[in-house]
């Protein structure tokens, strides 16, 4: 990017999870639109390379947990005023396993609700006070999270609660001039399944046979058609599906 460029920024936009996926695919496009960048996740490889791929236009990278108060709170509190977000994606999230209640794993659960929920409040937390009027935050939901499914019970009591949790923020933020917009994606092909998995690619691919899913980069779309609108218009929710899935249970695949 180039300093008259950078003199034209829309602002900041701070994205959690952007090591893969739909974190990763919304910063590349949000440089396109002029934004400025913090870049968090757990991978700092990844961080780096994306950083390297992106120049001037990323100010800062982050690993950090979500899951860890102290440390989101330590990396969160580094930022500079003018680093300070002027658009949240909150992102990080993942689903493990795919076992019936009666036999799901504490771990697993444990880890969808620490980093799908609190994770997102702790950002959240730390973040809000130091945002101001005209700020847009975009919490990424699910399909999961409007339909429940056979073996995706704690995945979507997480994402139910996102979807929950989006409205009362709007409330809460309202006052204050903050938008909050939700986008809840059907099927995407990106690491999410290759993690819900545990690593196990043939499962993780079987999931996208027989029918086209979502492309990071149609979610990033989504996003930043949201965190691009002018400042008197705020898209709330946007549930986007492949064209050949019509809800939680209902596919077209050949
Ligand atoms: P990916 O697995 O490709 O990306 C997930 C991102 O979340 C990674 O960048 C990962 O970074 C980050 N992340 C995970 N856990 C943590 C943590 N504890 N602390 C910090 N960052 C973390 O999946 P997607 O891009 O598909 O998923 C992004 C979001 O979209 C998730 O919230 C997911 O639930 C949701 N979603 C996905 C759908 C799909 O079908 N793919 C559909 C609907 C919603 P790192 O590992 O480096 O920490
Ligand atoms: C991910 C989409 O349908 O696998 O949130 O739950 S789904």
């Amino acid at each position: 990017m180039k300093n008259d460029q950078l003199q034209n920024s829309r602002g900041v936009m701070l994205i959690t999870g952007a090591t893969s996926g739909f974190g990763a695919a919304a910063a590349r496009m949000a440089v396109s639109h002029g934004f400025q960048l913090v870049l968090t996740g757990r991978r700092t490889e990844r961080l780096q390379r994306l950083q390297a791929e992106l120049g001037l236009a990323v100010l800062k990278t982050l690993a950090f947990d979500v899951c860890d108060l102290k440390a989101t709170q330590k990396a969160l509190s580094s930022l500079d005023k003018d680093e300070v977000p002027h658009v949240l994606i909150n992102n990080a999230g993942l689903a493990v396993g795919t076992e019936s209640v009666d036999h799901g794993f504490y771990e697993d659960w444990n880890r969808m609700i620490d980093t799908n929920l609190k994770g997102l409040l702790h950002v959240t937390r730390e973040l809000t006070p130091r945002m101001t009027s005209g700020a847009r935050i975009i919490n990424i939901g699910s399909i999961a999270g409007r339909q429940a499914y056979p073996g995706g019970a704690v995945y979507n009591a997480s994402k139910f609660a996102v979807h929950g949790l989006t409205q009362a923020m709007r409330m809460d933020l309202l006052p204050r001039g903050i938008q909050v917009a939700q986008v809840a994606p059907g099927a995407a092909e990106t690491e999410f399944s290759q993690v819900r998995f545990k690593g196990d690619d043939s499962l993780a691919k079987e999931v996208y046979l027989g029918f086209e899913p979502l492309r990071a980069e149609d979610v990033a779309d989504a996003i930043l058609y949201i965190a691009t609108r002018p400042a008197h218009v705020s898209i709330q929710d946007m549930l986007i599906m492949p064209a050949a899935q019509a809800s939680a249970y209902h596919y077209h695949k050949s």
